[in-house]
């Protein structure tokens, strides 16, 4: 039964049925599947499938896209599901996509989990520059900076904004925190990030650590 309901969230996507895909991520809850399961085992797995097949050229951009719009629909469902932690705040954050990037699923479930793990997370949207970045982090007196970024190209703006932190003399006003498909560990200790995080429960380990949590 749950199986069945991880293949069918994985087709969903692949098959970009929005309706479906809204509908098995309600049925998954209901039959108890956490959130983050649901969304690891059955949707992520759907999307990456979806991105192996434009990679090969068997998908289209026009097809790409509507895979997303059923991401979206289920993760609406399951991040709604995750909730607020407790309302004493460990921390403020604020995270975004970096400029020239408008992926921005995997950042929203990151939220998601900081959000439900009592973070405080301001979210700067996709297509963020770094300007944006720093003024977002002192108007909000940000413990961390998080950027995601999904292309070889944009994760550039990850080493950019920390080099900038460096040249006005802040680097060690806020803890920066990288991640998104194309980075590794290995990059972030390359552009001096004090963390870098694969998956969402993985960003909280790392900001609980980073925080002293
Ligand atoms: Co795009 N895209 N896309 N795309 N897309 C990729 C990234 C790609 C790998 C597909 C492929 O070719 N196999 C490829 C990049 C190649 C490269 O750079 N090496 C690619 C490309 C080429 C493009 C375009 C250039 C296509 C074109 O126009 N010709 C274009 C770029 C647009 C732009 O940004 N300027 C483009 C556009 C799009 C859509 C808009 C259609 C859509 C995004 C919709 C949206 O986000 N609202 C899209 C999608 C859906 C994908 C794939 C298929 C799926 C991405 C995704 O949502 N994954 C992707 C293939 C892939 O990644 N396998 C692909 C699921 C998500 C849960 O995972 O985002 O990795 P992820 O997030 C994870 C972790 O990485 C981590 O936690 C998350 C949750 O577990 N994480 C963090 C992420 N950020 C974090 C931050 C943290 C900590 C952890 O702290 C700060």
């Amino acid at each position: 039964m749950t199986d069945d309901l991880f293949t069918q969230a994985a087709r969903a996507i692949v098959e970009a049925d929005r309706e479906a895909a809204v509908r098995i991520a309600a049925e998954a809850l209901e039959a108890g599947i956490a959130p983050g399961e649901i969304m690891a085992k059955g949707f992520v797995a759907g999307i990456a499938e979806v991105g192996e097949l434009f990679e090969s050229g068997e998908l289209f951009l026009p097809e790409l896209m509507m895979a997303a719009q059923a991401m979206e629909g289920a993760m609406a469902i399951t991040n709604a599901a995750l909730g607020e932690g407790a309302a004493v705040r460990k921390g403020t954050i604020v995270l975004g996509t970096v400029q020239g990037d408008v992926h921005d699923i995997g950042k929203a479930i990151v939220i998601a989990y900081l959000k439900a793990n009592s973070y405080q997370v301001h979210d700067l949207g996709r297509d963020c520059s770094i300007e944006t970045f720093l003024a977002k982090a002192a108007e909000h007196a940000a413990d961390v900076i998080g950027m995601s970024a999904l292309l070889t190209t944009t994760m550039e703006e990850q080493k950019k904004l920390i080099a900038r932190l460096k040249e006005q003399g802040q680097r060690d006003s806020y803890k920066v925190i990288v991640g998104g498909a194309p980075c590794t560990q290995r990059w972030a200790d390359q552009i001096g990030a004090d963390a870098y995080a694969e998956d969402a429960s993985d960003g909280v380990k790392k900001i609980d650590a980073l925080l002293g949590h």
